[in-house]
């Protein structure tokens, strides 16, 4: 611990600084006017040899926080992103509310515009200056990050600094908001100082209370026909080996649902798939672990006499404003810390174990055959198929390939194995997150081939040129596979889920649902200077996946627009 000196000459120049001995690697940024002071800042450091984040610019505020979502989740680091005031606020909230939803810290900061009409540095000097203030800008995402201040004063800054920081990466984590007006941005200063390290630290995860452990075992012991659930436990890299020894121990079989995270290797034997319906309907323990939605109660219900836990670092959902599942007993815990302790309290019957085991075994022999024969039945379907499209991924993929799915992929089909080698979108579900994501994933870890998978909707909402600019700009090249069935089937589907006998349901042509004309998207990333291919015919699939692949792995960005029907997408 120590006192640090350095010759910053403003509160920009200061700031920066703060941020690169923090350990803030990169700064995503969409500019506006309130900028000048930063931009005076770096060109200066490029000379004066300042420490300061990697500036990294995205022409549209939803591509800056999408590529730090990426970045965070690969790297376990805190990324920045600074926008342009109220404005550059409004079109990144859609990121931001993924990225919170999904406990992703961000230092997410805008500028303000300036306060002062006249008379101190840095005050307004163009007519936008005026209309774009707001009462409360930080009100339209005050609901949404964990904590959320404005830089008042240089004299202020490493405490402001540090407790986002220490607030976003304290557990349960999340984004947190900075305002920065241009003229405390401005203000001179004579040098500036402050501890090394942080003397604020974050809280970490809790460690599950072991009377709420020794409940949870009661329950499980009891159990004949136990069921975990999970979608997030793996954010934690070090929760899959627990959660892998756990259920392997016992015998309980494992579904992912709405998976975000790898929580368990598709190839561990109780990996009993992403549908959890067959066994909530069954069950007489459910184990739910960072799941926020375990099963969709207007679809199956657990038996009445079922006994549910429920293990996370925030298990009741306390930013949700309802969520009403039945919990029987709630371990706030990180499941790397909750799992091992459960297991060791746990006893269970080395009988019931190995007759479990035997039940888990058969069961899962017979999901997969029935996954095989789909993928046989679909293989040579035109327009081509989801499950084909992933399962030929499923192929082509590089072994230690990252995949980013924005929900289109069919995970039966192309299963994932290694702690952080598959991420799912946010379950607030803004579209437009899985191609900016690749990008931030890609730059985490530039030795790995980085994949996205996207209908034609959620590439559209990605703001493709932007994306593609990025990829290119920046030297960051993933593959999209674009599943286009061009529609917006959620919205197809939602409509007949609740009027399956409606006029909708026989009308040839429903609105807000088919998307005539698209473009071909192809010519998109081809305008970034990357490989771009059309593929209609399921059997060009696997060669179309090969060279797009092969150019990725050679440094050129690729698409592969594959025109396609049926599946979750409809
Ligand atoms: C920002 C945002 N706007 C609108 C929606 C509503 N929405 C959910 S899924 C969807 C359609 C997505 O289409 P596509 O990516 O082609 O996938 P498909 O459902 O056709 O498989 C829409 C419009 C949303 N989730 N997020």
């Amino acid at each position: 611990m120590s006192r640090q000196e350095i010759a910053a000459a403003s509160v920009a120049e200061a700031y920066l600084a703060l941020l690169a001995e923090r350990g803030i690697e990169y700064l995503f940024a969409n500019a506006g006017t309130d900028f000048a002071p930063i931009v005076e800042a770096y060109a200066k450091a490029a000379h004066t040899g300042l420490k300061a984040p990697k500036p990294l610019i995205a022409t549209h505020e939803n591509v800056a926080v999408s590529m730090a979502h990426g970045y965070a989740i690969a790297s376990g680091k805190v990324p920045a992103v600074m926008v342009h005031v109220s404005v550059g606020t409004a079109n990144a909230l859609c990121g931001i509310f993924n990225a919170a939803r999904e406990n992703v810290p961000i230092l997410f900061t805008a500028g303000r515009s300036p306060l002062t009409e006249e008379g101190v540095f840095g005050a307004r000097d163009t007519y936008i200056h005026w209309a774009q203030e707001m009462f409360d800008q930080a009100g339209m995402l005050r609901e949404i990050v964990k904590w959320e201040y404005e830089l008042r004063n240089g004299a202020q800054l490493e405490t402001v600094i540090d407790r986002a920081l220490s607030l976003a990466t304290s557990a349960p984590e999340g984004p947190v908001y900075l305002s920065l007006p241009r003229e405390v941005l401005a203000e001179p200063l004579g040098g500036f100082s402050f501890d090394s390290p942080s003397r604020r630290a974050a809280v970490a995860s809790p460690g599950a209370d072991e009377a709420a452990v020794a409940e949870a075992a009661a329950i499980l012991a009891q159990a004949k026909r136990p069921v975990i659930i999970t979608a997030s436990a793996g954010r934690d890299p070090g929760a899959v080996a627990a959660l892998a020894a756990f259920a392997a121990r016992f015998a309980i079989p494992v579904v992912e649902h709405r998976q975000r995270h790898l929580s368990l290797s598709a190839d561990h034997p109780c990996h009993l798939g992403y549908d959890p319906t067959p066994f909530v309907k069954e069950a007489d323990a459910i184990l739910v672990i960072e799941s926020d939605v375990p099963w969709v109660p207007s679809r199956v219900q657990p038996p009445g006499d079922c006994r549910v836990i429920h293990l996370g670092v925030d298990p009741l959902y306390s930013r949700y404003p309802i969520r009403g599942f039945p919990c029987d007993v709630a371990i706030a815990g990180a499941p790397r810390l909750a799992l091992p302790k459960l297991g060791a309290t746990l006893k269970v019957s080395d009988g019931a174990v190995v007759d479990r085991r035997q039940a888990l075994a058969e069961r899962r022999a017979a999901q997969r055959a029935g996954w095989a024969k789909q993928r046989e039945e679909m293989a040579a379907q035109t327009p081509i198929h989801p499950s084909w499209v992933s399962h030929c991924l499923s192929e082509a993929r590089a072994p230690d390939s990252i995949l980013v799915n924005e929900y289109t992929l069919l995970n039966e089909h192309c299963g994932s194995t290694e702690p952080g080698s598959y991420y799912g979108s946010s379950p607030a579900a803004g579209l437009g997150w899985g191609a900016g994501a690749a990008l931030g994933v890609k730059l985490a870890k530039p030795e790995r081939q980085v994949i996205s998978i996207l209908g034609d909707g959620s590439y559209i909402f990605s703001n493709p040129v932007a994306v593609h600019h990025a990829a290119q700009m920046h030297r960051l090249p993933t593959l999209t596979v674009v599943i286009n069935n061009a529609m917006w089937g959620a919205v197809r589907r939602a409509t007949l889920g609740m009027y399956p006998d409606g006029e909708a349901a026989k009308s040839n042509k429903p609105p807000f649902i088919d998307l005539d004309d698209l473009p071909a998207f192809e010519t998109v990333c081809q305008a970034s200077g990357g490989y771009g291919e059309r593929v209609e015919n399921p059997q060009q699939l696997p060669g179309a996946l090969k060279r797009a692949l092969k150019a990725v792995d050679g440094g050129q960005q690729a698409l592969l627009n594959v025109i396609s029907r049926g599946g979750a997408g409809g």
